[in-house]
């Protein structure tokens, strides 16, 4: 969590400073639902990413040297440089390069799962999804046949209230996204996303259920983003009292005050911070200097 937080900020830094070409949207405040989802998961399990995929790449492995160096449209980048910030991954460690088109990504988990069932594998899929997300046909034809065909998938909602400036109450009659699990027959969770325990432990149920052919589970994560939508956006169609009473509930502040109830010291806490700084200045400075793809190689990976 510690390492998403300050990836996002360091990455925020390096775009005002004009390091970073393309946009961003950056997911600090979501750091608990990414790590506590993908702490549920082996290595072998596959995630799909979405716009705001930073966090969840980290969270299943995708190194911050490889992930930096494809912000700055590096050859060394996990996707070689090609595809930036909106389509970080790395299918070595389980995770699908992140899909932009919002709810494009529902289907292919679903697609994976199937996949993944038919050949009897033991994988499961997380489909990292938004709140706007549950209103496109694609998601909800993608929990159908998920659940009719008990497929091992668990979808991941990252309710963080807004789809860009639209609040979740201006597109859904239902108040959480989890009340639509009933409507395909399967289990739906409204949790707090701000908890990297209580997503842990819903998915981790999740996964078991999954995986021993019980068919797929909804998990509705109350989270909030920190920022703006993105790199542009002030945010200021958002409530001051929304805004304040969620930056009040700090997912890392709340955590440490728990680890340091006798689980880890001040020291152990530092550590990290200094540890995680440390690797981002490397992976910055490694970005800056890797070198940037080859223009012969621009045919290279692409379909026709
Ligand atoms: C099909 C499609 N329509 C519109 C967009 C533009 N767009 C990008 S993110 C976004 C909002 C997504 O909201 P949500 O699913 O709640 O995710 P969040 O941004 O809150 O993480 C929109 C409309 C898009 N990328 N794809």
């Amino acid at each position: 969590m510690v390492l998403i937080r300050r990836f996002e900020l360091r990455v925020n830094e390096l775009f005002l400073r004009g390091l970073i070409p393309g946009t961003i949207h950056l997911s600090h405040g979501q750091e608990a639902t990414a790590a506590g989802t993908c702490l549920a998961l082996e290595t072998n399990d596959r995630i799909t990413i979405t716009h705001r995929g930073h966090g969840q790449a980290l969270a299943k492995g995708v190194t911050a040297e490889s992930m930096m160096a494809e912000l700055f449209g590096k050859a060394t980048g996990c996707c070689g440089g090609r595809g930036g910030s909106l389509h970080v991954g790395d299918m070595s460690v389980g995770a699908l390069p992140a899909i932009a088109i919002v709810g494009a990504s529902s289907p292919i988990a679903t697609g994976m799962a199937l996949a993944y069932k038919r050949k009897n594998t033991g994988q499961v899929v997380a489909n990292f999804f938004g709140d706007g997300t549950a209103n496109k046909g694609d998601w909800h034809e993608s929990m159908n046949l998920a659940a009719i065909w008990d497929l091992p998938v668990v979808f991941v909602c990252e309710n963080n209230l807004w789809a860009v400036s639209t609040h979740i109450s201006d597109t859904m009659r239902v108040e959480h996204v989890a009340d639509r699990a009933v409507a395909y027959g399967m289990p739906g969770h409204t949790i707090d996303g701000n908890d990297p325990v209580a997503v842990y432990d819903t998915v981790a149920t999740a996964v078991d259920r999954a995986r021993s052919g019980g068919g797929p589970t909804l998990v509705e994560c109350l989270t909030y983003r920190r920022g703006g939508h993105k790199r542009d956006d002030p945010a200021t169609y958002r409530p001051t009292e929304e805004v304040d009473a969620w930056l009040a509930d700090d997912p890392i502040e709340r955590f440490r005050t728990t680890l340091l109830n006798g689980i880890m010291t001040h020291a152990q806490l530092k550590t990290i911070e200094e540890d995680v700084d440390a690797e981002l200045d490397a992976a910055v400075a490694a970005a800056e200097a890797a070198p940037v793809p080859d223009p012969r190689t621009v045919e290279d990976h692409v379909y026709g």
